[in-house]
């Protein structure tokens, strides 16, 4: 069993008792290391936060508590589980350099896949939800939790600047898959077309389909997590990356590139529940850039899983030498079947 060597000093800020043997590591997140505390009384759940990825925590303290004081609960028909703070009145505790949060358990299914059109209908709705909800508070009093985090335009540059250094050897299935992307400019050029006609919007700008949180009979949603990347963006990012995580037939992770085709029941029940929410909320503009979000995100995570391969895997948690390459080769699977459904 690990020490937690850091664990007594963390009971000590949030005056808690936890022992070693009540901590378990938990989900599936590439960025931060989860764990679950179950002890008699309650269930928690404890991040190790990764501060090489999110270097301004300060930011993140500063969006959430902006949330918890300007957003109505009664507007959101499910919780938002954001961090306790500890008797110092901290959402984050820091212990030697390294940054902890503990944050409520919400009972609940969290999946890296769904079932059924309905359960993509809920999704959306959720997520939508989390838009409207804040729609009222101006975006640009968030603060970028990391800088330009849904840039195409940025993330095609650092994949070129990954490809420009990298150690790897391009050739064979490397090099076809930094063609696929270096080829995909003109969802570059349309980004920056709709970039000057759409509002910015809180957003939640992480809407895979595990950062969500199911009843235990998936009859709705009990819970929207990973609020480390809410700030301003575009609509068309949270839908998108819903199309890319539930439309998929296949995961991102899987390597049956056979199998990566585009779920139509799903993509349409996405969008039926994210229009039952955005309907005269969202601008007309807003509505008809959807459909490029899907290939938007599909594409700026291929950009981003190739150059974390390129630069040697610095970024993404892995669970083998070639995984950032395979993600990279699914996306462009999948970013291949959204482009034949758009034409
Ligand atoms: C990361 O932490 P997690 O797994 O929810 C990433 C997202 C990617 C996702 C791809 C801060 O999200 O942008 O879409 O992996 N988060 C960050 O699976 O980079
Ligand atoms: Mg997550």
């Amino acid at each position: 069993m690990a020490s937690f060597s850091w664990l007594h000093i963390l009971n000590e800020k949030y005056g808690l008792d936890i022992l070693p043997s009540q901590v378990k590591p938990f989900g599936d997140g590439h960025i931060h290391q989860t764990f679950l505390i179950e002890t008699n009384e309650k269930i928690l759940i404890l991040q190790q936060f990764n501060n090489q990825v999110f270097k301004f925590p300060e930011r993140i303290s500063h969006n959430q508590s902006l949330l918890i004081d300007r957003i109505k609960p009664e507007d959101l028909p499910y919780i938002l589980p954001l961090p306790i703070s500890n008797l110092s009145g901290e959402l984050f505790t820091i212990i030697e350099g390294t940054f902890f949060r503990i944050s409520p358990f919400v009972q609940g299914k969290c999946v890296n896949e769904i079932k059924n059109p309905h359960q993509a209908y809920l999704a959306a709705k959720a997520f939508a939800q989390f838009i409207k909800a804040g729609i009222h508070i101006p975006a640009s009093e968030f603060q970028e939790a990391i800088p330009s985090f849904h840039d195409l335009e940025l993330r095609y540059n650092q994949l070129l600047e990954a490809l420009k250094n990298t150690k790897r050897i391009v050739s064979g299935d490397l090099e076809e898959l930094v063609k696929f992307y270096l080829d995909q400019k003109d969802l570059v050029d349309e980004y920056l077309i709709w970039k000057e006609k759409l509002p910015q919007r809180l957003t939640h700008s992480d809407t895979k389909i595990n950062n969500l949180i199911y009843a235990d009979d998936f009859s709705k949603v009990n819970a929207v997590i990973d609020l480390d990347t809410l700030m301003a963006g575009y609509v068309f990012y949270d839908f998108g990356d819903l199309v890319r995580t539930v439309a998929c037939t296949e995961g991102e992770s899987s390597t049956d590139w056979g199998k990566i085709k585009v779920d139509i029941d799903k993509y349409n029940a996405l969008l039926e529940g994210f229009l039952e929410v955005g309907e005269g909320v969202f601008t007309e503009d807003e509505i008809k850039s959807l459909p490029f979000g899907g290939m938007m995100m599909t594409c700026i995570m291929g950009f981003r899983f190739l150059a974390d391969y390129l630069n040697g895997n610095i970024y993404y948690t892995i669970h083998y030498e070639d995984q950032n390459l395979h993600r990279a080769k699914n996306q462009m699977y999948l970013l291949k079947e959204l482009r034949e459904l758009k034409s």
